[in-house]
């Protein structure tokens, strides 16, 4: 563990069960590990990849950590698999998918994670909720803020803001 607390993002999302209840649960055990600062608005959006899936929920959450990207890795896979998330098939519907967007400013490649998450700059239904609670942040790699990759995105997604009664 580092002894200054880092600045991460994770995105969350769900397309199978209760959607909403699984994202709540999900930020009230990481929740219990780490400090969750802020929370997106929860967002209803079209699958990107396997089209042929569920709609999902997903939101996006700033926290702070002490622990190291692989600790936090374990962390992640602890409370996915606490959710009642199997070892399924990549681009299948799921509980929930947590997933680390952002670590500081930093850069870190190892077989089982890459950080920052090498799809972020092209997917919606990550840019949205992030630059919601984080236009201004720089990712480090592009050296492009979130606004400006939002800004950035060509073709349109399906992204909606999703009320709690609809
Ligand atoms: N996650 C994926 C693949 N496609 N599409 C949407 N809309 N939301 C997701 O969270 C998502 C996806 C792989 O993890
Ligand atoms: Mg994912
Ligand atoms: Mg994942």
């Amino acid at each position: 563990m580092g002894t200054e607390p880092v600045t991460i993002y994770l995105g969350l999302g769900s397309n199978l069960g209760n959607r909403c209840a699984n994202l709540d649960r999900a930020l009230e055990l990481l929740s219990q590990r780490l400090k969750v600062k802020k929370v997106s608005s929860v967002y209803e959006t079209e699958p990107l990849g396997n089209v042929d899936q569920p709609r999902f929920l997903n939101l996006v959450c700033q926290a702070t950590t002490v622990l190291e990207p692989m600790g936090l890795l374990t962390l992640i896979k602890g409370i996915e698999s606490k959710l009642g998330r199997g070892p399924a098939k990549p681009n299948t519907p799921r509980i929930i998918d947590i997933d680390i967007l952002l670590y500081g400013d930093e850069t870190f490649k190892n077989p089982k994670v890459v950080i920052p998450h090498p799809r972020l700059m092209e997917r919606a239904f990550v840019l949205v909720p992030l630059a919601e609670i984080a236009p201004e942040v720089v990712h480090p790699v592009s050296g492009q803020t979130i606004k400006e990759l939002l800004q950035g995105l060509k073709e349109e997604q399906g992204v909606f803001k999703w009320e709690e009664d609809s």
